[in-house]
């Protein structure tokens, strides 16, 4: 089969702002589609996402915020040289990054080059009549991913009513991807209801569908959520255990963390130490960037000493970029790494990245951004890659429930196992 168009256009994301799609065609006809996600909490070291702040669509509708440039980039630079083509992912990642070879491309925008990656590779699975999973998997049981998924969110998710970003839930004490869902909304469905006793407006959801209840204490947040998980007869540390994502690039500065809320200030080392007391005080399996992006020796310092079985994952720290991961992986910064392909720019480059994390021992989780379309890719990308966790959200809001969704369609359709990654 042969690519015969290939559009790229302006949508909307699930927090009403631009975002970019491509459409591809093929000779027989069919489109290929893939929608693009885009962050809040970014970090400095992603690859770079075109928006018109300045340029020849600056100053139009959107605040600066239109993805026109981009779009005319997968129009005019990438289209012409794809059309005739066959989609072989491989080949159009390479040609890609030969167009533009900067780091993070500068040229092009890593929101036009994922969105025709994608578009390709949904293309090539259709040209081999398979999944978007099994083009990545083709044969034998699939392997579906341990959710993670948020309760309650602050920060950049939720105009700052917890100093810290989200703090989520992990069922590990599942025994497969549809008893893990049905807790999850048990516990959100929980904090809610608790959230009312506490006379918070839980008709408020976060970008991620979490609860933006205020919280002036991360402790405060983090008993609370324990509390729901035990009101629904789950036991926690057993059943299911907190995840939490102290995005803490957000609250650094100058060297020093600070928790607006709570009105506390920490010298990095002494930040290192309270997010011990906190892991050993709280039923707590998994914790996210608790230091800052480039405050390296605070991770490094941190994993020197870390409770048995504690994930720690770098998301900003790394941006899904091989040479940083490279660096955690010498120094030991953490035991696990966020993979969000739109950090990365192209699919086959970030299934590098996160097969060198598997290489090196190190957790992989798959993840979906705060900004999220209702395009379910991601869950064929966490089962196919094997990554065995996935971040995509709460289990309200449709661009959330599209990935789950998926997950819950694989597990009805295929011969599939449920990870256990903890
Ligand atoms: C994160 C993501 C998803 P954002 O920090 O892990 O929760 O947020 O997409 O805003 O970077
Ligand atoms: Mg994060």
């Amino acid at each position: 089969m042969k690519i015969t168009q290939l559009m790229g256009y302006q949508i909307l994301d699930s927090r009403g702002k631009p975002t970019v799609a491509a459409s591809l065609i093929l000779d027989d006809g069919t489109v290929h589609t893939a929608r693009i996600p885009s962050g809040a909490s970014t970090g400095k070291h992603e690859a770079r996402e075109i928006r018109d702040h300045e340029g020849k669509f600056a100053g139009g509708m959107y605040r600066g915020n239109s993805v026109y440039q981009a779009c005319e980039n997968i129009n005019e630079l990438i289209a012409p040289g794809l059309i005739g083509r066959t989609p072989d992912l491989t080949a159009v990642d390479q040609f890609i990054a030969h167009l533009d070879p900067t780091p993070g491309f500068q040229r092009i925008g890593a929101n036009a080059s994922l969105a025709i990656s994608i578009a390709v590779a949904k293309a090539q699975a259709h040209s081999e009549r398979k999944s978007l999973v099994r083009l990545f998997q083709p044969t034998g049981q699939l392997k579906l991913p341990m959710p993670m998924a948020n309760i309650l969110s602050g920060g950049a998710h939720a105009r700052n009513t917890m100093d810290i970003q989200d703090v989520l839930v992990i069922p590990h004490g599942a025994s497969s991807f549809h008893e893990a869902l049905s807790w999850l909304s048990a516990i959100r469905e929980s904090a809610a209801r608790e959230g009312v006793v506490l006379g918070a407006p839980t008709h408020l959801t976060a970008d991620e569908g979490g609860l933006a209840i205020e919280f002036p204490t991360v402790e405060g947040a983090f008993d609370f959520v324990t509390s729901c998980i035990s009101s629904v007869g789950l036991r926690t540390g057993t059943d299911v255990s907190l995840a939490i994502d102290f995005a803490a690039t957000q609250f650094y500065h100058d060297g020093i963390y600070r928790l607006a809320k709570a009105k506390r200030e920490f010298q990095a080392t002494e930040f290192v130490s309270y997010v011990r007391h906190l892991v050993n005080s709280h039923p707590i399996i998994s914790i996210e960037d608790p230091f800052a992006e480039d405050d390296w020796n605070s991770w490094n310092a941190f994993m020197e000493e870390i409770p048995e079985g504690l994930q720690v994952i770098g998301d900003d720290l790394y941006t899904t970029n091989l040479l940083r991961l490279e660096r955690g992986i010498k120094e030991n910064s953490s035991n696990a790494i966020l993979i969000k392909p739109n950090q990365n720019g192209l699919l086959t480059s970030t299934l590098e990245v996160l097969q060198r994390a598997q290489q090196s021992n190190r957790k992989t989780i798959v993840s979906a951004r705060s900004g999220e379309t209702e395009d379910s890719w991601l869950a064929d990308l966490a089962v196919g890659w094997g990554a065995e966790q996935i971040k995509v959200g709460s289990t309200h809001g449709s661009e959330r429930t599209a990935k789950w969704n998926r997950l819950l369609e694989l597990e009805a359709t295929e011969a599939c196992d449920f990870a256990h990654p903890f």
